[in-house]
């Protein structure tokens, strides 16, 4: 088990293989994996707007911070988030590194 918010985002990392994504997907709980393994998405739910606006500004710094941005679907009390590295065409451990920080926002 590595401790996978604390890693930092490269540029340039590579597609991850079928069984590399698998064995990080159990590393961030609550994470799907969708559009046939090339994205990793999750929704989170909040009390109101003010609640999801506030998560929405954190993901962002996370996202500025690490140069590997998000899609994010902002909706009155749920956000959700979608992972990608679109330079690579897939997933890379970036994607994970930065899954793992956004939950890390939260309680588990
Ligand atoms: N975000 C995501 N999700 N995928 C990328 O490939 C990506 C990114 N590339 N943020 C970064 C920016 C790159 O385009 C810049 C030039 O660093």
């Amino acid at each position: 088990m590595t401790d996978l918010a604390s890693r930092h985002c490269v540029n340039g990392r590579t597609k991850l293989d079928d069984a590399a994504i698998l064995a990080l997907l159990d590393e961030v709980p609550g994470w799907l994996l969708v559009e046939e393994g090339t994205a990793l998405t999750r929704t989170f739910a909040f009390a109101d707007y003010w609640e999801t606006m506030a998560f929405v500004n954190a993901v962002a710094w996370i996202a500025h911070g690490a140069d590997h941005h998000p899609d994010l679907s902002v909706h009155y009390n749920r956000c959700v988030a979608r992972w990608s590295t679109h330079d690579a065409g897939g997933l890379t451990e970036n994607d994970f590194i930065a899954a793992a920080k956004v939950s890390a926002l939260l309680p588990r």
